[in-house]
């Protein structure tokens, strides 16, 4: 039976490397790839689904207009009519203004793979455009570490061989299952686990110790642990005087908190905090994984950088498995050389303009001379993913095209003049590297386009020669490249040396790992300020009359955001509203039973959905899941700062029951 290597393109901490097997044609198995050293073999149950998700009958097979954007009237083009219709209202703005500054793109996490960089270059090659910029998911979390730790990329599979493992704001069970098994390869070696987290999620349950800790308290507890530690002398005193900065000034900053402010702002009783304190001082080194759950907020960075001054307090840095894990970015290794590509030049505009992606819709609203016209969205959903929903829905009114490239008909694709249909991994080329472990793997292509279906890197190939054939040297990004051209030109010297990889055909055999890099020498750790004035108090917030409930709304274990939803392998249940899970004390409150129809809203709208009565919930935290049918995030707004993602946890909501069910 003929194989083929696969990678899960999903923007995952996994990135697993699958072999897919066909037989007849038809695709039959996919299994992870023993042979990789993180996937071992294994698949999360999205993974053994993708088969389902390549055939699936709601893919979308044609490019499609809407005859009136919003009224679900859709009609069958051919390739050729959408990309005239898109060609010609690129080249009429251009006139119209002069430049290539009214097209701009928004591009989601939807595909991680390289080549899907194509959407940048594709635009790059027009020169001057209108870009977004930044990061939605860890920004706050990563600017935060580059100030106080540097940037480290402790390899994952190191992590068993710490003495402690504390996550803080993760659910790997939910989301990163393959570094579940290296976690429980630690614990059968009688290695602690500690999770904290607000939710009793899969992880929490797997745990030594579980703390429930306030939303967005994390560096109070993490200021209380180290508070103790120095107190009672129990740090290691040569790390921080050889390889640290600025302690001094920390530990004059603990002085001004109090061990009481600690527990009422988590939540934590003293003797919890005495206890992480304990085994933070006797278990050696420790390996703190920040999750990006516990950066979702405001004042996600300060909670970041105290839970990070804990490894350095501990000398938990100098040790193999030990320090702090967030995440990497290996792709600033490549070349890049697509999303790089130098386009046509302009006259007068040297660079494009750039859209903080942490804002987009309120920033872009804003543009002028000339304003945003034309919106191309890729592997993306944000009128369901992103937040400032309604600021979204006037953003698409102000424009005069919205293109969404996309597999399905998602909300965002609901909203647009034209869907084109995207291919799926199965049906493509590309090379892969992962945010968190250290592996390079490739995607073969194994399955013929479904229906009508392009890869955005094809899409991005034969756009640029309608526009060129409607107006010469319109682009210059390079259609003629096929998709091997890049993976190989992406193989430089630099990074085929950095992977050992000889020849990069044999990338097609296996996947290759990213040599170790040692701490630097002149590697040191600087310790953050102590900053409380830059949380909000939990006990104002919580006294609320208004809105007295946190909305957390986390990754789901059967879901990837709004993908697989419509998997029957994976969600049978196709519920047409969603469940809105809260803590039997405010069922009570509120006369709701399991199952009774509720609202939750607040200044931005509401949702509606049943509900489900969740006895491990905290008093004050609702809990819905992200959703492509009924997207939670119409609640959910504010303002990007920049350089930070988006605190989509910092959402506060009332209740209420409603008649439906009577
Ligand atoms: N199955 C599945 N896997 C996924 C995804 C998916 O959608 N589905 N998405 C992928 C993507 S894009 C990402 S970014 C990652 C994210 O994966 P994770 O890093 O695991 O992050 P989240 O799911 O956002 O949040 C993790 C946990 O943080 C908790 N949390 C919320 N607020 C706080 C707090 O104030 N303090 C602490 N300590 N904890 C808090 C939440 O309850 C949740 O259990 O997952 C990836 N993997
Ligand atoms: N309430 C709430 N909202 C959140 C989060 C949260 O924790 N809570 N998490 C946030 C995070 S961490 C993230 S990363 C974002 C994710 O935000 P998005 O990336 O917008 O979310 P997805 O729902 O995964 O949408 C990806 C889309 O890409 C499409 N797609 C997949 N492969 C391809 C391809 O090859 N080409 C093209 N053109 N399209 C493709 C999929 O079909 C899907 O429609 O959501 C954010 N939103
Ligand atoms: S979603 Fe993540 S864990 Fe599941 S198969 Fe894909 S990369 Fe692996
Ligand atoms: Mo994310």
């Amino acid at each position: 039976m003929p194989t083929f290597r696969n990678t899960c393109p999903r923007h995952c901490y996994s990135s697993c490397s699958m072999i897919s097997h066909m037989s007849g044609g038809k695709l039959t198995r996919v299994v992870g790839d023993s042979a990789h050293g993180y996937t071992r073999g294994r698949l999360c149950a999205k993974g053994y689904s993708l088969i389902q998700y390549a055939l699936d009958e709601y893919r979308l097979k044609y490019p499609l207009r809407q005859v009136r954007r919003g009224s679900g009237e859709w009609r069958r083009i051919s390739w050729d009519q959408a990309y005239e219709i898109i060609a010609s209202k690129m080249i009429e703005l251009n006139t119209r203004y002069g430049s290539n500054l009214g097209l701009g793109y928004y591009k989601g996490n939807g595909n991680a793979g390289l080549l899907h960089q194509a959407v940048e270059g594709m635009f790059a090659g027009l020169g001057p455009h209108t870009r977004p910029t930044g990061d939605i998911c860890s920004a706050t979390g990563e600017a935060a570490l580059m100030e106080t730790v540097g940037e480290l990329s402790p390899d994952p599979e190191e992590m068993g061989d710490a003495g402690l493992i504390v996550i803080w704001g993760a659910n790997p069970a939910n989301t990163n299952i393959n570094q579940m098994k290296f976690i429980y390869e630690a614990r059968q070696k009688g290695v602690p686990l500690v999770v904290i987290d607000p939710l009793l999620t899969h992880t929490a349950n797997r745990a030594d110790l579980y703390v429930q800790i306030n939303p967005g308290t994390d560096g109070w507890l993490a200021w209380g642990i180290a508070k103790i530690l120095i107190e009672s002398g129990r740090i290691d005193k040569k790390f921080i005087q050889e390889k640290t900065r600025d302690f001094d000034q920390y530990k004059l900053g603990l002085k001004k908190i109090t061990l009481d402010e600690v527990c009422s702002q988590t939540g934590v009783h003293l003797s919890v905090v005495e206890e992480l304190a304990a085994l933070y001082a006797r278990f050696y080194p420790a390996a703190n994984w920040l999750g990006f759950g516990m950066q979702r907020y405001p004042s996600g960075g300060e909670s970041v950088k105290a839970v990070g001054a804990l490894a350095a307090l501990t000398g938990s840095f100098a040790s193999v498995g030990g320090g702090v894990y967030f995440r990497h970015r290996p792709q600033e290794e490549f070349p890049l050389n697509i999303a790089k590509h130098q386009g046509v030049k302009h006259p007068l505009l040297t660079s494009s303009r750039e859209v903080p992606v942490n804002d987009f819709p309120r920033r872009a609203m804003k543009l002028q001379e000339p304003p945003l016209k034309m919106l191309w969205v890729s592997c993306g959903n944000p009128l369901a993913q992103d937040y400032n929903l309604r600021v979204w829905r006037d953003l698409f009114q102000h424009m005069e095209l919205v293109i969404t490239v996309d597999l399905y008909l998602n909300s965002t694709a609901r909203q647009s003049d034209l869907v084109l249909p995207a291919a799926s991994f199965f049906e493509e080329e590309d090379l892969h590297v992962s945010f968190w472990h250290h592996w390079l793997s490739y995607n073969q292509k194994v399955l013929p386009a479904f229906y009508e279906s392009k890869s955005d890197l094809q899409i991005a190939r034969e756009l640029t020669r309608k526009l060129n054939e409607l107006r010469p040297g319109f682009s210059n990004f390079p259609a003629e490249k096929e998709p091997w051209d890049w993976i190989a030109g992406e193989l430089s010297p630099e990074v085929r040396e950095l992977y050992a990889l000889e020849d990069p055909a044999d990338l097609q055999k296996c996947s290759y790992k990213r040599s170790k890099e040692p701490l630097s020498p002149d590697w040191s750790y600087r310790f953050p300020e102590i900053q409380p004035q830059r949380f909000q108090d939990v006990r104002e917030r919580d006294s609320s009359l208004l809105f007295p409930y946190h909305l957390l709304t986390p990754q789901s274990l059967l879901k990837f955001h709004t993908q697989y939803e419509t998997l029957s392998w994976l969600n049978s249940e196709n519920r047409e509203e969603p469940m809105i899970e809260l803590a039997e004390e405010i069922a009570c409150k509120h006369n709701i039973r399991e199952d009774s129809w509720v609202e939750i809203y607040n200044e931005n709208g509401f949702v509606s959905g049943r509900a489900k009565i969740n006895p491990y919930l905290p008093e004050k935290i609702i809990l819905v899941e992200q959703s492509d049918r009924y997207p939670i995030n119409h609640l959910i707004s504010g303002q990007g700062k920049e350089g930070e993602s988006i605190p989509y946890f910092d959402c506060r909501v009332n209740l209420r029951r409603v008649r439906k069910d009577v």
